[in-house]
């Protein structure tokens, strides 16, 4: 394949994104977890699908970082996943020591890439990849605002019966429960989902919306949702391979953007192939306005309590 993509972290999430990348065929794949012997088994047992499935994408798997040299992409689902009754929050220790340790392997022999960040606190991990990288915005941001908006469509598709490809909504601010969903600028087939729902069905809408992680890690029991997670991380990863200049939520580092500054919180913005390549700026209500800045005091709080 033309280009390479890392997956660090061969667990739930990792491992289906690697498949998804492969299986379109968007880059050869290399995945490295700390459990070394479970990224060369998944990645072979991904390999034995290519026959069948026809194609000719190539994955690769261990411990060692010195494969993925000169990868396009890193995307970085190392970590500690929710248990139930777990917050987000309560992975943060744990969580920026395995960011460190991998962002600095990562860079060392990829200097030029552009990591996409998964690991939860995602706002938090992507502050941690940003200082540990020193790379420029553009190129470190994190995904959970793609997934998010799926979960938003979802719901409204299925709350009118209508196609999930009728329907765009977004979410911005932190990933977590003070996420901002914006059914100002939900559309179904173009028309503004206000004039579809009564304010109620809406509310209803928003809060399954930030309950999504939730809802699925209380089925689950161990570990939290990946298969909308890996089409979610599959979306970014095609938009800058592809330099689409496709709008979607990532978790970017906001330079006075919506009056903030120095601080990862989910905004659209446009993806290419240089990554982040133009911040969105939305007009927002003085209501809007008032629950992002609650979702901003959020990260603050977290960001600040990051040793590092
Ligand atoms: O929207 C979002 N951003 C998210 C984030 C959506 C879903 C999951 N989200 C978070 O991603 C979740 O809370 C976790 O922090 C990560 C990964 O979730 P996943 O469900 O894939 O967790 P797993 O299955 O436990 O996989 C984690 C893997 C596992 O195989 C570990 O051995 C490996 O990470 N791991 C490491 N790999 C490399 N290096 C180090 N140090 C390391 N430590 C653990």
């Amino acid at each position: 394949m033309q280009h390479k993509v890392t997956v660090v972290g061969a667990g739930n999430v990792g491992a289906t994104t690697a498949q998804r990348i492969a299986e379109r065929e968007l880059a050869d794949v290399v995945m490295v977890d700390v459990a070394a012997d479970l990224a060369t088994g998944k990645a072979l047992d991904m390999m034995e699908a290519a026959p069948v499935l026809g194609f000719n994408a190539c994955i690769t798997g261990g411990g060692d970082y010195d494969p993925t040299a000169g990868s396009d992409i890193c995307v970085v689902t190392a970590g500690l996943a929710r248990k139930p009754g777990m917050s987000r929050d309560d992975l943060l220790a744990k969580n920026t020591e395995i960011l460190k340790e991998v962002v600095e392997q990562l860079v060392k022999r990829s200097p030029e890439t552009i990591l996409i960040i998964v690991t939860n606190p995602l706002d938090a991990m992507c502050e941690v990849a940003r200082r540990v990288s020193g790379f420029p915005r553009e190129r470190v941001f994190g995904m959970a605002g793609v997934l998010d908006s799926a979960r938003m469509r979802l719901f409204i598709a299925d709350e009118l019966k209508v196609s999930v490809e009728d329907v765009d909504a977004f979410v911005l601010g932190g990933h977590g429960d003070t996420m901002v969903p914006m059914p100002r600028y939900a559309t179904v087939a173009g028309i503004p989902l206000p004039q579809l729902l009564p304010a109620d069905r809406i509310e209803a809408i928003n809060q399954r919306t930030r309950d999504g992680g939730a809802e699925i890690v209380n089925y689950y029991k161990q570990g939290s949702a990946y298969y909308a997670p890996s089409a979610a991380v599959l979306d970014m990863v095609e938009a800058i391979l592809h330099d689409k200049k496709k709008i979607l939520p990532c978790a970017v580092l906001l330079q006075g953007e919506y009056g903030i500054d120095d601080l990862f919180v989910g905004i659209p913005v446009k993806l290419g192939r240089k990554g982040i390549e133009e911040v969105i700026q939305l007009r927002l209500t003085a209501e809007e306005k008032a629950e992002l800045n609650k979702s901003v005091d959020a990260v603050k709080n977290l960001v600040k309590s990051l040793k590092l």
